[in-house]
Formats: structure tokens, sequence, C-alpha cells
């Protein structure tokens, strides 16, 4: 770490130092996450707009989104992240398309809230939608145009649903901010509102989970063939009128945490419904998951039916994961990714022995890597405080109980419901720990540790590939998935081991390697 580190100058340095931790399990490791990237320095971040339009609402696919801003933003988000999701009857399809104000500098100067009125008439004559979400982007906020009160106009002059989501680029400091706006709006106007009727007392709902790769259908298999209900899934392969019935569930499964944990919370207080945090990543971090829900539920059958479902999920898959795991076994991996995944996948690459040395957030807060236990003692700063924390009250007509108030209590103490013990509980002593990881120190670290595989996404994937480290995306799945529960971790062994025994990059020798690309004089000396 120091060798990294000492490249920097004494300011840049002092900053890095603190979102570094050589893990050491008997200590606190704390970590500094959440804050501003130091600017100038190539983070791997995206922005607010893309992390609530991009990330929480992007997957609802009967959500007409309109982007109001200048078309890059709404280019950049049009099919990039691999939610997918299923034509259902009666609910329209929109994720294949990409609706945008495409702002000019007459609309900066101007004010662009005509503009998008006009769009969403046009919206209205050429696709009838039930629900608008308008999404701001940068310019939006700073020149003030109110999309909220454009939206209130849309509601009255169409009646449907139209949300505001005042989500500009710069808000926060990441993708992070745009997860909390997007939740408030959710629990605001979309929560609650439904009146389906719930067949089965063993429904959940399951939160932080976007159908990247067809992980979201996989998990539902597996939990319907146990008996589970799934009332919701915030919002892979969703449709407005499951959000709207989360409130029916008894249990609410959080698999992301980071970005969504607030409906988690707000849902539980206005509606009685407790959380618990899964992980369907990996096959043992799945068996886990498996029992825990059994567990809250409390019912001998349905215990009965998740130990018989795992062994027979078991038995299709393991002669596949052995034959991996030695093919595997001994290898060492780096992971960054957003704010969940570098955790997660640990679970599986354990299974396959794969050892996991460095690993980092992109976005994640303190929670992520230490654990609930540091909320308290996380100062806001002026960044986290410029996004609206809402609060809620327990519903007079909706909140409901699925158990005593004793057995809540009990697995709350046991860490079973309403907790989160971060990534650094399960990493070994002497692996690393790095938040925001930056291109520089990509590549120092890469160059350093020696990884077999760097999973990241498709902006560092190539720094990697061609410097002859095998890379994979672990946001897009590098177009293949699903990778969770079972039958997923057969499909991430199989992959894994085509590309470490494909070592194409490492053959190849950058030119600069040969011969020099530049040829001159810097202040008439030799370059
Ligand atoms: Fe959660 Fe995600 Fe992730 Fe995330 Fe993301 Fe993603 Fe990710 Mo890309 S919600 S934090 S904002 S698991 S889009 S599906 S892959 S960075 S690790
Ligand atoms: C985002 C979306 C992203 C980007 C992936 C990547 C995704 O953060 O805006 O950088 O490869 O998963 O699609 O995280």
């Amino acid at each position: 770490m120091e060798k990294v580190l000492d490249q920097y100058n004494s300011r840049v340095y002092k900053n890095r130092k603190e979102h570094m931790v050589t893990v050491n399990r008997n200590e606190k490791n704390e970590i500094a996450a959440n804050v501003r990237t130091i600017p100038g320095i190539i983070t791997q971040r995206g922005c607010c707009y893309a992390g609530c339009k991009g990330v929480v609402l992007g997957p609802i696919k009967d959500a007409f989104i309109i982007t109001h801003g200048p078309i890059g933003c709404a280019f950049y988000s049009w099919g990039t992240r691999r939610h997918k999701a299923k034509k259902e009857d009666g609910v329209d399809n929109y994720l294949h398309y990409c609706f945008s104000t495409d702002m000019q500098e007459a609309d900066i100067v101007f004010g662009g809230e005509k503009k998008l009125k006009k769009a969403i008439e046009e919206a209205m004559d050429l696709f009838h939608p039930s629900t608008i979400m308008i999404c701001s982007t940068c310019p939006v906020g700073l020149i003030g145009d109110d999309i909220h009160a454009v939206a209130k106009w849309a509601e009255q002059e169409y009646k449907i649903k139209c949300i505001a989501f005042s989500c500009e680029g710069y808000k926060g400091v990441s993708q992070s901010a745009g997860h909390h706006i997007a939740n408030n709006q959710l629990v605001r106007y979309v929560i609650g509102e439904g009146d389906r009727e719930i067949k089965t007392k063993f429904a959940v709902n399951i939160l932080g989970e976007y159908n990247i790769g067809g992980d979201g259908w996989e998990t539902e298999r597996l939990l319907k063939r146990i008996g589970y209900e799934v009332v919701s899934t915030f919002t892979g392969d969703s449709s407005m009128d499951d959000l709207k019935n989360a409130h029916k569930a008894n249990l609410s499964l959080v698999q992301c945490h980071r970005s969504i944990n607030y409906i988690a919370e707000l849902i539980e207080t206005k509606y009685g419904i407790p959380w618990m945090k899964v992980n369907f990543i990996g096959v043992e971090g799945t068996i886990e998951t498996l029992k825990n829900i059994a567990r809250y539920f409390n019912d001998p059958e349905l215990m009965a039916r998740t130990e018989a479902v795992i062994a027979d999920e078991l038995d299709l898959i393991e002669e596949d994961m052995a034959y991996y795991k030695s093919k595997l076994k001994g290898k060492t991996a780096a992971i960054y990714v957003g704010g969940s995944r570098a955790h997660h996948y640990q679970f599986l690459l354990d299974d396959l022995g794969v050892h996991t040395i460095l690993a980092g957030y992109e976005f994640g807060h303190r929670e992520e890597y230490e654990g609930r236990e540091v909320i308290p003692f996380v100062k806001p700063d002026a960044d986290s405080k410029n996004i609206e924390s809402i609060t809620v009250q327990p519903d007079p007509e909706k909140y409901h109980v699925y158990l005593s108030e004793e057995d809540i209590n009990r697995l709350k103490e046991e860490k079973l419901l309403d907790y989160y013990g971060g990534m650094v509980k399960d990493m070994n002593d002497g692996t690393y720990m790095v938040d925001d990881l930056n291109h520089f120190e990509t590549e120092e670290f890469l160059k350093l540790l020696k990884p077999d595989i760097f999973f990241s996404g498709i902006k560092d994937k190539f720094v990697a590939q061609k410097g002859g480290t095998l890379s994979r995306q672990l946001h897009s799945y590098d177009y293949s998935g699903p990778y969770s529960c079972f039958r997923g971790a057969v499909n991430f062994a199989r992959d894994i081991t085509m590309g470490i025994y494909t070592p194409a990059w490492s053959y190849v020798k950058t030119p600069w390697k040969s011969a020099p690309i530049l040829e001159g004089t810097i202040g008439g000396g030799k370059a």
C-alpha cells in the first residue's frame, strides 16, 4: 500500500491513505468512504442521476422515464445496464426506449419547463403511459426548472401518476445520492397504494435486486420452489403494480444494502415489515440465506421444504462445481465494483477456492465496509446533508406484524434482522480494502499484487486486460449470467475457468514495451 501511496504528493497521500486498509480482524479497520473524490483523479464513480434513473428506477418496466436535460445523459443510460425484464400481459414495457427532452442552449437560457410539458404531451399521444417519471440532469437544477410543478400539472391534466426526481448529477458524491432520492420518492408516492390479494403468509419482498443478467429470475425461481410468494422486487423486472403492493409482504429480503436500505427501513417503520440482509451470490451464501429466511417464518413444513430444495439444487451442481474448483483452486482475485458486489462475490469465489486479495467499492458507505454498527459514528458532511432524509409514521390501517414483538427483538439481537455486518468481517488478515480506487491505483495494485483475475467495470477492464491481467465485468457480467443461487454459481465458475484457461491478453506485447512511442525533447533535454 505504501508503494502505491508514496507516489502521491503529501496532500493526496494523506487523503488516499484514509481510503485504504490492510485488513486486521483484531482491529477496527476504519475506512474513509462516501466522501468527495479529489478533483482531477480519474475515479470510476458515476453520478447522482445514474444512481437514480439508471440504477433504481431504470428496471421498472412500465415507468415511462423522461430524462430532462441535454441528450448525453439519456444516451449514456440507454440500455447500458443489464436489467432484464419479461413482457407481461397488460403491463407496458419501455425498457428498450430512451426518452429525453434533449435540451438546447435556448432552453437553458429561457427555461426548460415548456419543453418538458411538450415531451409529456407527446408521450401521452404516442404511448399513453399510466406512469411518467421525470429525472433531472445537472443543468435543470442549475437553472431552477420546477419539475415537481410540471409533474403535478401532468397528473391533473392526464389523470396519470407522474413523479419527479431532483437527481441532478452533481448532487452528493456518487451514484449513492441518486439511490437515496429514488428511494424517498418510491416510499412517498408508490409503496402502499396497491390492494393485491396476497395468497400465502410466506410473502416476501426482494429489495436491491435489479435482475442483472437474470439474477433476480433465478432467485425468484428458487424462492417460489420452496413456497414463498414474491410480492415485489425492487426493482428488477418489476411493474408499478408490484411496487405498490410491497407493504403486503411479511419480510423484506435485502440483497444490495447500499442502494435500497432507506426503503427497507422506511417500510418497516410505516408497515411493520422487518428486513433481513440476504446474499444469493455463492452456494454457501445461498444455503445460509435460505435457512435464515426459514428461521424467520418458523414453520416446520417450510423448513423441511427448504432443506429438500437445497439438497436437490446441490445435487444438480455439485459435480460441475467440483470440476471448476479443481481448475480454480489457489487462484487470486481483486474485485472493484459499486457498493455491494465486492462483498457478495467473495463468497462465490471462496466456494471455488479463489482467494480475494483486494476488494473495494466505488461508493459504498462505511457500513458496507465495517458494518451497520458504525452508523452512529459517521459524521454527516455538507454533501450528505444535501440529500433529503425522510421520516414516516406507522400507517394506522396497513401496519401489520407477522411475529410477536418478543420474537422480533430476539432475532434483532441475534443480528438476523435489520443488520448488515459489512465486507471486512468476511475478509482475511493481510488482504486490502480500498475505497474509490482510481485508475492510477488500479494499475499500481495490479502490478504489485498480480491477481489472476480482476473483476471490475467497462471503464477499467481494458486497462487491466491490456496489461495482461484477466478481467471480467461484475456489473454487466460481460453479457453472461445469471450468476445467482446454485445454477448461477456454475455459470460463473464456467466463465471464470474459460477466462483463466484462455490467457490471450498475457501473450500480447504492448507497443510501448518494445519501442518508444514518442520521440522528442523536453525543455531542451532528451525525452
Ligand atoms: Fe447495488 Fe447493483 Fe451494486 Fe449498485 Fe451499480 Fe449494479 Fe454495481 Mo453497477 S445497485 S451497489 S449502483 S449491486 S449498477 S446492480 S453492478 S455499480 S455493485
Ligand atoms: C452506473 C451503472 C454501472 C456501470 C458499469 C460499469 C452498471 O454506475 O451508472 O462501469 O461497467 O452496472 O451498469 O454500474
